[in-house]
């Protein structure tokens, strides 16, 4: 919404107390939810998808081939998510270990499609961000976050992860999507999930009082 300029309002939710008002719109308990007008959408590709249509400027390439490829790729995030927080949110040292044996077979394959997407970025289409880039974009945000501490350095053998990341975290349309408090809760999720990334961000006195 914000790569659109588009007027909206974030109401931000406890997922540790989910308010009744959003368990009633919200089909599966998650977020997020967009209203539009007295219409509720749920899940990200479809809101995703939904505002590309409606609002301009579109944000998927105009090549039916390309934009097949960026949903198919977009389609790829929950595994990619699952392969990243199971480092992230590992909470012992044997499913860290595990976590850093397996993640590269998911990273890699980003790298390939990054590899082989037909331009040299800094973003997946090239120099505009889109859908692919809004999708991926928050799990690279809170990845890096977690590498500060944990520093597996495994995006070094992904030299175009990497670079995306870096090209995602370097532009405000894609940081400035969270909430003001957004490192704070980084924080202090990670402690209230015992995570080994949070008990290193709990060493280095990150640990809000
Ligand atoms: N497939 C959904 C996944 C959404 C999702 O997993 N949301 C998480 C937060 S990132 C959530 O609401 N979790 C709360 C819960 O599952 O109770 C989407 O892309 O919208």
């Amino acid at each position: 919404m914000r790569a659109k300029n588009v007027d909206f309002e974030v109401t931000y939710v406890n997922l540790q107390d989910k308010p009744d008002w959003f368990l009633e719109i919200s089909p599966h308990g998650k977020v997020p939810v967009l209203k539009v007008d007295d219409e509720i959408l749920f899940e990200s590709n479809a809101i995703a998808e939904f505002l590309d249509e409606t609002v301009p400027p579109r944000l998927h390439p105009e090549d039916p081939i390309a934009r097949a490829r960026n949903r198919a790729w977009t389609d790829y995030v929950p595994d990619f998510v699952k392969a990243l927080n199971a480092i992230g949110y590992a909470t012992t040292q044997e499913a860290l270990d595990e976590g850093i044996a397996n993640a590269p077979k998911a990273i890699a394959r980003v790298e390939g499609a990054l590899a082989s997407r037909g331009n040299d970025g800094p973003y997946f289409n090239g120099d505009r961000l889109s859908l692919v880039d809004a999708a991926y974009g928050p799990m690279l945000q809170r990845f890096l976050l977690v590498e500060e501490h944990l520093q597996t350095g495994i995006l070094n053998d992904f030299p175009l992860v990497k670079a995306w990341a870096g090209a995602l975290l370097s532009n405000e349309l894609v940081t400035g999507a969270v909430a003001d408090n957004f490192a704070e809760e980084f924080v202090k999720n990670h402690l209230r999930r015992k995570t080994v990334a949070g008990s290193k961000m709990e060493a280095r006195g990150m640990a809000a009082e």
